[in-house]
């Protein structure tokens, strides 16, 4: 633990802010909805293509909430499960493999876990089958009580598109099983169908990408657009049952689903060229954005934040002890001087500084995330039956 904390704090770019960004404990004993929107980047965020708005519903959310501009992923070979491990753990993941498979039963120092001492119901959901990312194994080890995986939903069969349940299915028939959950709950919702290629059936787009229509990018368009309608839908039906007066919404993004042999198509829609370094500070962020009735004004900050320091910041914003082991800061009360950010796709290691410049660029380099490690294998002890 020693040496741990040590590594630790010589880790450490953390500078304290005058004031906090929220007053801390605001959402004290609220209900806490996390959406991890998959392949969800910032840069389409208040966007549009051929004249229309490509998420209009997160669009809404940046307006009256609080948003970061540049948060990042620093997902490695888990793809979508690491951004779950960094989020609810602020732990990265392994430097090879998936850390789910490697590591199911540890006692992971989830901030689901640090709900449920208050008395809260912890509950995932996810349209794809319960074994994907070995989740079933892991989310107890994560202090989730309950996995509603595709064998929970209806109408599964007609209701597939891509990878698994459509995004509409998935959020309609969820609103009903949060109606069953005793509150105060924190609920993950996990979204699937804006993966990988992208291709949603003709009948069912939600929108005319105009010139980017059959292209990488256009694809990329609908498919975000679509969940992000059904997201609104979602949202809808929760304020008419009046839930959403108790409940925070906290919507990011797991990955990147636009990647660099897209550049020259993203280049074309958005009409400038785009350099190596922009590329990796403006076209690798992804949203992070919370909702609540609490909150009166928009906030929009734009300090450099990583998936590892969520937990921490929402623990602080929720009034839970600050006494769990967390590798990231709480960006409520400092501000990262700088940010690792491992890309699984190239294995590489990039620091953004706080003036959004790329600071440190090591490819292959994964020294950092050893601390990970170590502190995942610390844990052995605890192993469970
Ligand atoms: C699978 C889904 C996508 O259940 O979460 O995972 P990804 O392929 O993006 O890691």
């Amino acid at each position: 633990k020693e040496e741990i904390n040590e590594l630790l704090a010589s880790e450490d770019r953390a500078v304290p802010r005058e004031d906090p960004l929220l007053m801390p404990g605001l959402f004290e004993g609220k209900n806490l909805l996390m959406i991890q929107f998959e392949s969800l980047q910032q840069f389409v965020i208040g966007q549009e293509v051929n004249g229309q708005e490509i998420t209009p519903t997160l669009n809404r959310l940046v307006e009256s909430g609080l948003s970061f501009e540049n948060y990042y992923p620093q997902t490695a070979e888990g793809n979508s499960s690491d951004a779950e491990l960094l989020v609810f753990n602020s732990l990265y993941p392994l430097k090879e493999g998936s850390t789910f498979f490697r590591y199911p039963m540890v006692d992971y120092p989830s901030l689901a876990k640090d709900f449920k001492e208050e008395g809260y119901t912890t509950t995932a959901f996810h349209g794809d089958e319960g074994t994907f990312w070995n989740r079933d194994a892991v989310y107890p080890s994560m202090g989730f009580d309950r996995y509603y995986d595709i064998d929970d939903y209806e109408d599964v069969e007609e209701h597939a598109l891509g990878m698994g349940l459509s995004d509409e299915a998935f959020f309609e028939q969820t609103v009903n099983h949060l109606q069953e959950l005793p509150k105060p709950y924190v609920a993950s919702l996990i979204t699937l169908t804006s993966h990988t290629p992208f291709l949603i059936p003709e009948d069912e787009k939600l929108i005319n990408t105009g010139e980017t229509k059959h292209t990488s990018l256009g694809n990329y368009f609908e498919s975000i657009h679509y969940t992000d309608h059904y997201l609104g839908e979602f949202l809808k039906k929760l304020e008419e049952e009046g839930q959403m007066e108790d409940t925070v919404v906290v919507v990011y993004g797991d990955h990147n689903g636009v990647f660099k042999e897209t550049k020259s198509e993203v280049e074309q829609w958005n009409g400038r060229a785009i350099t190596e370094e922009q590329w990796r500070t403006d076209f690798t962020s992804v949203p992070f954005i919370v909702s609540s009735t609490d909150l009166k004004k928009p906030l929009h900050v734009t300090d450099v934040a990583g998936q590892i320091d969520t937990a921490p910041t929402l623990r602080d914003w929720f009034g839970l002890p600050d006494e769990t082991t967390a590798l990231g800061h709480n960006i409520n009360r400092f501000m990262n001087e700088d940010v690792f950010l491992l890309r699984g796709d190239y294995g590489e290691r990039i620091v953004i500084g706080q003036d959004r410049k790329v600071t440190d660029y090591q490819p292959g380099h994964f020294e950092t995330l050893e601390v990970s490690e170590r502190l995942i294998k610390s844990n052995f002890n605890h192993l469970s039956e």
